[in-house]
């Protein structure tokens, strides 16, 4: 059984910080599959138009210019489930509000800096990885 997929990214200041591994390793204990993985530096185009469902919010400029000042870890992931059960993996939004155990609650500095992005929706997690992987990215 394939499953689902979900699509990740390890943000700038936990890939700076050395933390990929680490993420990885709890991503793939919690029983996801790569599907697909990659280092990238985007551009404030691809960040902007990435976050353009926050475009009219105060703190999109600043979400922007930090995701796209350092390089970024992207990644498909696999498992039944997989938009829930990884959204329960990483933990709240804002890491002061993270369970224990979570990624955001091990690495996240801040609700800006929160280490890991995770998709809310199927559909949406189709639109994200459809974004960054090609089909020939896609093991
Ligand atoms: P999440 O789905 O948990 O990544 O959170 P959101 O989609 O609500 O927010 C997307 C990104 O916007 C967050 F990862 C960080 C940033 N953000 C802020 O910087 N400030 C806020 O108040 C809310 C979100």
């Amino acid at each position: 059984m394939a499953g689902t997929i979900t699509y990740t990214m390890v943000k700038p200041e936990a890939v700076a910080a050395g933390h990929t591994g680490h993420i990885l390793g709890m991503i793939t204990d919690a029983g996801f599959r790569i599907v697909g993985l990659k280092k990238l530096h985007l551009s404030a185009e691809q960040a902007g138009e990435f976050y353009e469902v926050h475009k009219e919010r105060p703190f999109y400029g600043e979400l922007v210019e930090y995701m796209s000042g350092a390089p970024i870890v992207a990644a498909i992931l696999e498992k039944e489930n997989a938009v829930e059960d990884y959204r329960t993996l990483i933990g709240a939004t804002n890491p002061a509000d993270a369970a224990e155990g979570t990624i955001r609650k091990r690495f996240a500095k801040s609700i800006g800096e929160n280490a890991v992005h995770g998709s809310d929706s199927d559909e949406n997690a189709q639109i994200e990885a459809n974004f960054f992987f090609s089909r020939f990215e896609r093991f």
